[in-house]
């Protein structure tokens, strides 16, 4: 073995998960990107003793809020400070949080605001996706085109929310342009009629208790929702994601779409695997830290999450961190209705560990599989793959060497976040990272942090799907 280092950094002697096998190699760091993979490398200026433990490729989120504008009339506890810090304890090395334009907004002056907001900040490497609340003529052809060649790829819309929900006109113009751009663009499916309206009967009832919050977002909506989402997909030959699935009804949507081999690609959250409308149901206002949208279902929906997840129906494991106070969630006081409660919870650094410990060590999946889902697979769908996602030469270095045998209950003291709670307080888990490293630095490791802010670079994403004109089918003469 050569005496003088040639690489920046070996991570050594580590079972290397790989996409077909986990093979025992080294990876060498050459400027911040992997440029060997193999046995017994060269020496490096850096070593890192992997001593036989896991390394996986650092966790990819694509669907995360920080320091996103006010919303509800409330800001998000995160800044891109401490979500990303929370991000990379947990072992995601990269994030894609939103910018959100509303109805009446310029969509470049928010995008712009957005990356003054993260560069300063980010501990990590980050895009950002566009949030579509007014797909007018004039943003759809000066503003949307201009950021996605920018590399900001992807485009979230809303079916229900006030100042940000679509009608299907605007769904369907928002779908055209992305197909002509190759654009990715995810819905939030939810039936906004449904959910008004049964929020009404319940207010004027004065039914608003928690635990109407999931049956006022009733998952008949959601599935609803998402046949009407994929129909309009169908109808404009437009590739979409649904966004954060929670209710068996909409697996079954979506699976059905995959069969007829329709370009549907959907995603799940921890905490319709983790959380149930039980957890909101609470005689005091705690449940309230489970809170969002859609909400964790009746426990029976968990089984058909965990299924889709296992058989490729659901395509990915996304957080959709979205991180309040407790004291903002019941502003209102005990009596707080269940519809002044701001939807979202924390959940960047337990996603991770979670899923690990559920999936893996739970021996619902293999190392591949969990690769695929939490990394991999986001990187592919959102334009960010090869540079990130994977362990392969030419790709950034960003490793997380994991501790599987790490035995821990959750409590929101070990976080990073600035929320002041987690919805997974007390739960039990095995497996925890032990060492995050971003494009080639050790930014974490044994409970210590390494990184600094401003060290994050904002990622040019590039377009996940090949541009098309016109859908042949629908317009042909
Ligand atoms: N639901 C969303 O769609 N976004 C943020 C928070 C939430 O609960
Ligand atoms: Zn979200």
């Amino acid at each position: 073995m050569p005496t003088q280092p040639v690489f920046e950094m070996v991570i050594r002697g580590g079972r290397v998960v790989l996409p077909e096998a986990t093979v025992a190699l080294d990876i060498g760091i050459l400027n911040g990107r992997i440029s060997a993979i193999g046995p017994d490398l060269a020496p490096g200026v850096q070593e890192v003793s992997a001593n036989g433990r896991i390394v996986l490729p650092g966790g990819v989120d694509t669907h995360c809020h920080m320091d996103q504008q006010p919303w509800e009339g409330k800001s998000t506890a995160d800044d891109f400070n401490t979500g990303t810090l929370s991000a990379l304890c947990g072992g995601t090395t990269t994030v894609v949080p939103f910018a959100m334009q509303m109805r009446g907004q310029s969509l470049r002056a928010i995008v712009e605001d957005y990356h003054e907001r993260a560069r300063p900040k980010a501990h990590i490497d980050y895009g950002i996706h566009l949030i579509v609340g007014d797909p007018s003529p004039q943003v759809l052809r000066d503003e949307v085109p201009t950021l996605i060649e920018e590399g900001c790829s992807s485009i979230k819309i809303y079916l229900t929310y006030d100042g940000l929900r679509l009608d299907d006109y605007e769904v369907l113009n928002v779908l055209d342009l992305a197909r002509s751009q190759g654009a990715m663009v995810m819905v939030h499916a939810e039936n906004d009629a449904c959910i008004r309206w049964l929020t009404e009967k319940f207010v004027a009832s004065r039914k608003t208790q928690l635990r109407y919050h999931e049956k006022a977002h009733s998952p008949i909506g959601d599935r609803e929702a998402t046949h009407r989402a994929i129909s309009l997909s169908e109808l404009i030959e437009t590739p979409i994601l649904i966004s954060h699935v929670a209710a068996a009804g909409a697996v079954e949507e979506i699976r059905r779409a995959k069969a007829r081999g329709l370009p549907i690609y959907a995603e799940t959250c921890p905490q319709y695997l983790f959380l149930s409308a039980e957890d909101i149901d609470t005689h005091d206002l705690s449940g309230a830290k489970c809170v969002c949208t859609p909400p964790p279902r009746d426990k029976s929906n968990q089984p058909e999450i965990w299924r889709g997840v296992l058989d490729g129906t659901l395509d990915i494991v996304t957080s959709d961190h979205s991180p309040w106070n407790y004291a903002d969630k019941i502003s209102e006081g005990p009596d707080t209705p269940f519809n002044r409660i701001p939807n979202g919870i924390p959940g960047i650094e337990t996603r991770l560990p979670l899923m690990f410990s559920a999936g893996v060590n739970g021996g619902r999946m293999s190392l591949q599989k969990f690769a695929e889902l939490t990394a991999t697979g986001p990187a592919k769908l959102f334009g960010l793959y090869p540079q990130k996602g994977v362990i392969a030469v030419g790709s950034d270095a960003d490793l997380v060497i994991w501790d599987t045998e790490r035995e821990l209950v959750i409590q929101n003291e070990l976080l990073h976040h600035a929320t002041d709670y987690t919805p997974y307080e007390g739960q039990a888990l095995r497996g925890w990272p032990s060492v995050t490293i971003s494009r080639g630095e050790v930014v974490y490791a044994d409970g210590k942090v390494f990184s600094k802010q401003g060290r994050g670079q904002f990622i040019v994403r590039s377009r996940p799907f090949v541009p098309q004109q016109a859908p042949s089918s629908t317009l042909a003469s």
